[in-house]
Formats: C-alpha cells, sequence, structure tokens
C-alpha cells in the first residue's frame, strides 16, 4: 500500500518502521495522517512476517507535536466527538496489535503525538524528547486516550500535574517517571530501537505474543481473575510446539529454532 503522510518500511527481517512523515508541521496528526496510521496498523496486523514493530516521527525536531490544530478551528462538537473516538479506536488497534510496537521519541511528544507514544507497548527517548499534554492551553482537553492512558502510566497525581498545566517533562524525567523505559543520544535511538526489536526477534513469537495478551487483558481486571487468565493463557501457550522447542533447546545446551506452531 501507499501513503503520503506516513512511510511503512521494512527495515530488516521481520521489524518494520512506522514514521509519521509531516516534518513541516512537526508530523502533526491531521485526518489523513490518521486514516493512514488505521490502514496502516491493518497491514501491520495482516503481514504475518513482522514480529516487531518501531514507530518513530520524520525530522529531528519532533516525534508528533499533537493533532493537527489548524483542523479544529472548523470543527463541530460532534465532529470532535467522533474524530476522539475514532483515533481512540486506531490508538487501541495499535496497542492491540499482537507484536511488540515501541515508540521511539526523537523530539517534541505532545498532545496526540504523546497519546500515540503511550499507545506503543514502550517508549525509547532520545535526550531532546519532551512529553506534554499541553491540551489546556488551548482550551480543549486530551481526547485520544491521554487522561487515561498517562495516569496508568506515572500515577495519577503526575499526569493529573502534567495534564493541568500542561507541563512538559524532559527524557530524564520521563525515565525517572516511567513513562520512557530508556533514554539514549539522538543519533543512536534507532539501533536502540533495533536493538530492543531484535531481543523480542530472538525470543518464541507465540510465547511473545501470549504474554502481551496476558499483560494487556489483565491490566483491567481484580488479581484474582487476571491471574486466572495467565493459567488459562499459560495453558494455551504450553500446547505450542515452540515450548517443546525451547526447553528442548535449553536442556541440550543449544539456541532454540522457534516455529511459531
Ligand atoms: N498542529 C498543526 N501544526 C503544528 C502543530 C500542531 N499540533 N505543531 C506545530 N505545528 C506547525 C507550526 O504551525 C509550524 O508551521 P508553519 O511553519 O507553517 O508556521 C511548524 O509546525 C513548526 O512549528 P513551530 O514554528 O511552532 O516550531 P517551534 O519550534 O517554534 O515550536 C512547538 C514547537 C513548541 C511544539 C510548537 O509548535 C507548539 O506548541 N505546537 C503545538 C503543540 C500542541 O499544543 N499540541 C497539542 C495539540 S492538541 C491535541 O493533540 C489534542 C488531541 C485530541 C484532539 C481531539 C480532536 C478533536
Amino acid at each position: 500500500m501507499s501513503y503520503e503522510n506516513i512511510l511503512l518500511e521494512k527495515v530488516e527481517d521481520g521489524i518494520w518502521l512506522l514514521t509519521v512523515n509531516r516534518p513541516r508541521a512537526l508530523n502533526a496528526l491531521n485526518v489523513s495522517t490518521l486514516d493512514e496510521i488505521r490502514a496502516a496498523v491493518a497491514e501491520v496486523a495482516r503481514t504475518s512476517e513482522i514480529r516487531a514493530l518501531l514507530v518513530t516521527g520524520a525530522g529531528e525536531k519532533a516525534f508528533v507535536a499533537g493533532a493537527d490544530i489548524t483542523e479544529m478551528q472548523e470543527m463541530t462538537p460532534l465532529e470532535a466527538r467522533d474524530h476522539s473516538a475514532r483515533t481512540i479506536g486506531t490508538f487501541r488497534c495499535l496497542e492491540t496489535l499482537q507484536i511488540p510496537v515501541i515508540a521511539l521519541v526523537n523530539g517534541f511528544c505532545l498532545g496526540g503525538g504523546c497519546e500515540l507514544a503511550m499507545s506503543c507497548d514502550w517508549i525509547i527517548a532520545s535526550e531532546r524528547a519532551v512529553f506534554g499534554q499541553p491540551e489546556v492551553n488551548l482550551g480543549i482537553m486530551p481526547g485520544f486516550g491521554g487522561t487515561q492512558r498517562l495516569p496508568r502510566l506515572v500515577g495519577p497525581n503526575r499526569a493529573m500535574e502534567m495534564i493541568l498545566t500542561g507541563r512538559q517533562v524532559k527524557a530524564q524525567e520521563a525515565l525517572d517517571w516511567g513513562l520512557a523505559n530508556h533514554v539514549c543520544g539522538a543519533e543512536e535511538l534507532m539501533e536502540k530501537g533495533l536493538e530492543s526489536a531484535r531481543s523480542v526477534m530472538a525470543r518464541g513469537p507465540l510465547a511473545v505474543r501470549m504474554a502481551k495478551q496476558a499483560v494487556q487483558r489483565g491490566q483491567d481486571m481484580d488479581l484474582e481473575n487476571a491471574c486466572l487468565l495467565e493459567s488459562e493463557i499459560f495453558g494455551v501457550c504450553f500446547s505450542t510446539e515452540d515450548r517443546v522447542e525451547g526447553v528442548s533447546a535449553f536442556v541440550e545446551k543449544r539456541k532454540p529454532d522457534f516455529k511459531a506452531k
């Protein structure tokens, strides 16, 4: 498929990269970009050779500086609500892809950009990264999931401060708060992302998929039911040929040859 506002490309075997590509507008998410992200996520979901997805923004200045503010000027409240709901659906599709999705944040990561990054499984930030939910400066509030994902990630008090004051958080603080998993130099960002993706590629693909599902589905359950769910998924995982291969390889002191079966 061809896209105008994003790039979706294979970087190496099993690892693909989705780049939001509107650097002149700091990769702001206009409606057509969001439609393309939706289509790209669907393409990734049906492409079985993709085992890990990296998400980043083009240029050196921004990951994504938010939803496209110019488009909001003409929106009616109902259109805004539908736009919010549709984008929340898109980000949920990204979040629930069966493969790991890693955000590489290389600069401004604001509003809808921060919400996009938080929909990924983890974030690697460059030293230049700046995170924030500055919507209140515009007289609006986050609308792409920020009021829900940010408190789950950094805790309610820090999220409140960011969302109610528009306070921006630099890379090191984002790391301290658990918003970013790693911080590195800007020039190392892609390599760090690839390293992270490669370390997933070396593991049992079905186990990775099922573990992601268990973590995600368990988040919204009480502990007892979440642990019961884990046992169920664990049982399915134990039925795979990959489990036989992984355990045998350990005992035979060799590298496993997983077949995703
Ligand atoms: N939307 C549209 N254009 C943008 C955006 C944006 N979010 N951010 C930057 N741009 C454009 C600028 O207008 C400028 O364009 P031009 O060159 O044509 O004037 C270009 O990108 C470069 O930006 P700046 O000149 O402003 O660059 P600076 O380095 O001076 O500043 C900042 C960088 C600080 C990031 C600044 O651009 C800024 O504050 N941007 C807006 C950040 C923001 O408020 N983001 C939140 C947006 S709202 C949101 O995401 C809500 C999501 C829920 C919406 C629900 C929908 C109904």
